[in-house]
């Protein structure tokens, strides 16, 4: 089976993390708090209880979780930069001992002949900044300028691959709309300046990164293709503001520079320079995708599948309908092999040639098999990547330009409000002892990597 699935040469394979999810060690060498630490404090918010506090205790594992990367065959590992670690305040000069800990970490992915692609940013904002508005205030954009010059005059020399903000969307919805996702903020629509502010970051992040020497500057933007619930204009209607909301509020202005359907004037100015910023042209566009969404008007039957659990408030004018006749993951996500390839071609569609590279910086499942006699049979995990790689390289072989895939997750982790209930990696982590396991589907990825480089 695995035959067919080839590759052209230099297509790069990686697996993706972040900070918060794998790390643990949260109190350790300066590390300041961060808004995950004080969300997961909260009680009822996290399932369980759960904490990041140990999660993987990679920080202090690290090395052997490079060496699983090495066996698996990866040539790129894109995990984030812990922003309380590096600047416990929010600004300032580095903290020298979490500077430390990536520089360990790069040399030793280095020394693998791994590829370093960091995250600046996937969703651990330092405490203080949250305190003083977080993404809702403009401050924190040139907060992030000078994080991102630091880290930028730190590493260039040895990190060839950049993302800026990892899911702008997830951040703006869970984070301040919904409130199911640090900072714990309901503000619905009142949310949107998040959007912006995060935007106008990434921009004059990859400024920042550019002036510092750094090249291969992308960002990590999760991606759903929308599709209406029925064929009635009042669920297209419903599906296509959706869509915007989602997808292209984030894509277009990057891409584009502009606001799609007119949602700039929402957006706290000056508008039209920042949007000059946003749009500076990258090296390539990083696309995170799991599952596509089906989309209708507002009846008061929502599917709380779409939005991790959260119950959406009423008078909403649209609202996600159950996506039936599909296989689910053990997070009860639709799994649709050809919606990722939808998914590419509509962004060659829609971007034509403003659209650069394409990496996939995240795709996976969570699968919740647990080991038998040391052995984790995840066949569902397999069926699932073996249906989106072949989906993937369909929309190649259509023209469009993907340059990478990264698989989420090497490591069972923290899976944020779901704690460790659900599990994303190709290696199962037993969380009592810190035992690693690779699992069946860590195997055949290998296999597929080892064919596809022969
Ligand atoms: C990513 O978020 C995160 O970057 C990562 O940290 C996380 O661990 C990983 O995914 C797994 O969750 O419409 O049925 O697909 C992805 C966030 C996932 C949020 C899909 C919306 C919709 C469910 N998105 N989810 S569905």
């Amino acid at each position: 089976m695995t035959a067919e699935l080839s590759f052209p040469p230099g297509f790069r394979w990686g697996v993706s993390t972040s900070a918060y999810q794998i790390e643990g060690a949260v109190t350790e060498d300066g590390r300041g708090p961060s808004t995950w630490d004080t969300f997961c404090a909260e009680p009822g918010r996290i399932l369980n209880g759960d904490t990041g506090a140990v999660a993987c205790d990679h920080y202090h594992r690290y090395a052997e979780d490079v060496a699983l990367m090495r066996e698996l065959g990866v040539d790129t590992y894109r995990f984030s930069f812990s922003w309380p670690r590096i600047q416990p305040s929010g600004s300032g000069p580095g903290n020298a001992a979490g500077l430390d800990f990536y520089d360990r970490l790069i040399d030793t992915l280095l020394g693998a002949g791994i590829q370093p692609a960091p995250t600046l940013y996937h969703w651990d904002t330092p405490q203080p900044l949250e305190d003083v508005g977080g993404w809702l205030s403009r401050d924190i954009t040139d907060r992030f300028a000078d994080y991102a010059s630091l880290l930028g005059a730190r590493f260039a020399d040895r990190v060839p691959m950049w993302i800026t903000i990892n899911e702008p969307v997830v951040l703006t919805l869970m984070g301040y709309a919904l409130g199911a996702h640090a900072p714990g903020k309901e503000l619905l629509f009142d949310a949107l300046p998040v959007a912006h502010h995060q935007l106008l970051a990434h921009g004059r992040a990859v400024q920042a990164l550019r002036a510092a020497g750094a090249s291969q500057i992308g960002i990590a933007s999760n991606h759903a293709p929308t599709w209406p619930a029925s064929d009635s204009a009042e669920d297209k209607e419903a599906a296509a503001l959706y869509d915007n909301l989602v997808n292209w509020l984030f894509a277009d202005p990057i891409l584009l520079g502009e606001y799609p359907n007119g949602m700039g004037d929402a957006m706290p100015g000056p508008v039209a320079d920042d949007l000059a910023i946003i749009s500076t042209p990258l090296d390539f566009f990083g696309i995170n995708h799991y599952a596509p969404v089906s989309v209708g008007a507002a009846t008061g039957q929502a599917d709380t599948a779409a939005t991790d659990g959260v119950q959406l408030p009423p008078g909403l004018p649209f609202e996600p309908r159950p996506l039936t006749g599909y296989p689910l993951t053990d997070f009860g996500w639709p799994v649709v092999p050809d919606a990722f390839g939808e998914l590419l071609r509509t962004f060659k569609q829609r971007y034509g040639d403003k659209l650069p590279p394409i990496y996939i910086t995240e795709n996976g499942c969570a699968i919740n098999d647990e080991p038998v006699d040391g052995v984790v049979s995840d066949q569902r995990r397999i069926d699932y990547l073996d249906g989106y790689l072949r989906s993937l390289r369909g929309a190649m072989d259509d023209g469009v330009d993907v340059r990478g895939y990264f698989q989420w997750s090497l490591l069972d982790n923290f899976e944020w409000a779901a704690g460790y209930s659900q599990r994303f990696g190709l290696v199962h982590v037993d969380f009592e002892t810190q035992e690693r396991t690779p699992k069946a589907s860590y195997h055949w990825l290998r296999d597929v990597i080892a064919q596809s480089r022969a």
